[in-house]
């Protein structure tokens, strides 16, 4: 590794619960390793069937989008509360979050509308548990149906190369270090071109139908290719993936793609910031 000090690992790997914050990289507070919450804190409960504990990051808005999305077809059983879950000063530990989610991120669900509540956890379980509710998003066609589900796992098991890998290493680690910059963004462009090959033949990531497969794919692969994501436009050459930036226009021009963007958002201009969102009205 080119400008770094070798690192020998010890015999046992310990945790620094201190690490200095210069060298920890951003988030360095929050990381841990171990599960469980950390102090007692129940949660807020609406009045609507139900209730998100969210953020507004790529995989926070994949709900909101879906939820948005299902309001704007007259679902009206997927009337939600969303409420602010702030990773950055550790809402994620709190005991009633834990209870809904044991594995401590955003975002969560709780649906009350049954007896007991239903939570579920994992934002593409909570699409797939929202899309069998409302009958919509979720072919019912078996060959359909397995084609949205590997694109939504697709997406579930190649973000984290995305976030925690390239992302982490060419925006928020402390130093940058070629040999991981260098790995994730191979692989990075190597899932735009998977994108890319498939939206070549494509209008959606299944074919005609838009469903819960783009919906769990815009926020991540989307953002990157139309908003500068880690500042990353012209390191990746993102604009030579024409068909993924012709789709994800279409994609982001939907209302209801607008509306769920928005949700338990806390950052970026004032008028796309919706912290909490308890009525259509606040995004009206
Ligand atoms: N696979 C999970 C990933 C969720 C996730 O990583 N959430 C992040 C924010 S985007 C989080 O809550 N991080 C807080 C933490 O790691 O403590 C999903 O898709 O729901």
């Amino acid at each position: 590794m080119t400008g770094t000090s070798p690192y020998t690992p010890p015999k046992v790997w310990t945790w620094d619960q201190a690490p200095d914050p210069e060298s920890g990289g951003r988030f360095a507070s929050i990381n841990r390793p171990i599960a469980g919450a950390t102090h007692e804190k129940d949660l807020p409960r609406g009045k609507h069937p139900l209730q998100l504990y969210s953020l507004g990051t790529p995989n926070g808005i994949k709900v909101t989008i879906l939820l948005e999305e299902l309001l704007a077809l007259g679902k009206h059983g997927a009337e939600y509360d969303a409420w602010l879950v702030n990773i950055g000063t550790g809402d994620q530990f709190g005991s009633g979050f834990v209870a809904i989610n044991p594995n401590s991120k955003i975002p969560a669900l709780l649906d009350v509308s049954t007896t007991p509540a239903t939570r579920v956890f994992e934002s593409g379980a909570i699409l797939v548990y929202l899309a069998e509710k409302f009958d919509a998003f979720l072919p019912h066609d078996p060959a359909a149906r397995a084609e949205c589900l590997s694109w939504l796992f697709w997406q579930m098991g190649s973000a984290p190369y995305l976030g925690g890998g390239f992302g982490h290493f060419y925006a928020y680690a402390p130093e940058k270090w070629e040999y991981p910059i260098n790995r994730y963004a191979m692989e990075v462009k190597r899932q735009l071109d998977v994108l890319e090959r498939n939206l070549a033949e494509r209008r959606f990531m299944c074919g005609a139908e838009y469903n819960i497969a783009d919906m769990a794919i815009f926020p991540w692969y989307g953002t990157l290719v139309l908003s500068n994501m880690y500042s990353a436009r012209e390191f990746l050459d993102v604009e030579s993936y024409t068909h993924v930036i012709r789709w994800a226009t279409e994609v982001r021009e939907r209302p209801a793609v607008e509306r769920g963007q928005r949700v338990n958002r806390t950052w970026g201009p004032e008028d796309k910031r919706v912290p909490e969102r308890h009525a259509a009205s606040d995004l009206d």
